[in-house]
């Protein structure tokens, strides 16, 4: 079986447990159902943009040819696939087309779809796990420039692990920006969280304290929430450093993750911040977050391509539900379902 039958087998497969009455399924594809439900929706603009254009495409040439292949090469960028990776994947569907003599403008479709996944899951496989302590707290830092979604974001996981029966608490280590700790604290009462903060301090000596309080009250989650601002690249180097020192001080071997939150509706811009967090602290995934409010949801492909830091949770709106763990089976499902069933 082909790569792309696969793929449809997939799709076929979910579309079922979609399709089918809550009453009728269990608890697993309860979740699943609704996990479906919130990529389908919230990658509709993607899908219709990048999707329909890729299929009108199909019926508006005789021939693939050269200027095919050119508006081909605009969709995808458009998509924001990012531009290396497109020359990469039109040289190697040129070279398929080329080798295995295609004319069919079906069967082009299902090479493109194939050679899109291949971009994913080729070099080494990354962990979308989140890397959960048994025992003692699971500290998350979540980085990023202002305005991505990160405050947004800890709701979200808070929301997620209380509902996992977990002890979630909020540090608010965002004493740069006015109004940034009541902000994260006002969330701490709506997920029933606990909460550390204070304003005018420094973030490293506000997270020595929330941290020793997370001890303290047993905490399974922590989550800690940084400022946005991307100054010059030596300090912020310098203010992770110290926060990284101290929170290994009291928690060995944390932060067990630091995530990096990028907004997806900023597309390339997001790669370069992706980038450059890189290079000066550990990133250990990423949070894609507003990919309901954009066509540009072929940035993943460009994250693992060019970044290859694994995609961990993905934002998909703006309700506290709106956050799943990414999944790439599904990611092709609110994708491509259109083209495929
Ligand atoms: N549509 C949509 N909006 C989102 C998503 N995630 C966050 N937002 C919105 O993005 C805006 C900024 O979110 P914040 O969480 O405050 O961003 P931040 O990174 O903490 O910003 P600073 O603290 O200023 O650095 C808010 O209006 C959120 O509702 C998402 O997945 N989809
Ligand atoms: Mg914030």
């Amino acid at each position: 079986m082909g790569l792309f039958d696969k793929l449809k087998n997939i799709i076929i497969k979910k579309e079922e447990i979609k399709e089918k009455d809550v009453t009728e399924l269990n608890e697993v594809e309860k979740i699943e159902k609704k996990e479906l439900e919130t990529y389908e929706k919230g990658l509709e603009k993607t899908r219709e943009e990048f999707v329909s254009k890729l299929s009108l495409l199909g019926h508006k040439y005789t021939k693939v040819n050269d200027s095919y292949f050119e508006e081909l090469e605009d969709i995808l960028i458009m998509a924001d696939i990012g531009v290396n990776t497109v020359f990469k994947f039109l040289e190697q569907l040129k070279k398929r087309v080329k080798e295995e003599n295609i004319t069919d403008f079906n069967y082009l479709q299902e090479v493109i779809v194939d050679e899109l996944f291949i971009i994913y899951v080729s070099g080494e496989s990354l962990s979308d796990k989140i890397n959960l302590q048994e025992d003692g707290p699971t500290v998350i830092l979540m980085v990023g420039v202002n305005g991505v979604g990160k405050t947004t974001t800890i709701a979200k996981l808070a929301a997620k692990y209380k509902k996992q029966g977990k002890k979630v608490m909020m540090i608010a280590a965002d004493t740069f920006r006015a109004g940034a700790v009541p902000q994260l604290e006002e969330w701490a009462e709506k997920t029933e969280s606990l909460f550390y903060g204070s304003e005018n301090t420094d973030p490293s000596g506000v997270i020595f304290d929330g941290l020793q309080k997370a001890k303290e009250e047993q905490a399974d989650i922590v989550l800690i929430d940084t400022a946005g601002r991307l100054q010059n690249k030596v300090n912020l180097m310098k203010e992770l450093e110290k926060m990284n020192k101290v929170i290994g001080c009291i928690i060995p071997n944390a932060p067990h993750e630091t995530l990096l939150v990028i907004d997806a509706t900023t597309g390339q811009n997001g790669i370069m911040q992706a980038k450059s967090f890189q290079e000066i602290t550990n990133i250990t995934g990423i949070v894609l977050t507003k990919l309901d409010g954009t066509a540009k949801g072929g940035i993943v492909l460009a994250i693992k391509e060019e970044v290859n830091i694994p995609v961990k949770f993905i934002g998909l709106g703006e309700k506290m539900d709106d956050l799943e763990n990414f999944d790439i089976e599904s990611y092709i499902y609110g994708l491509f379902k259109d083209m495929m069933t």
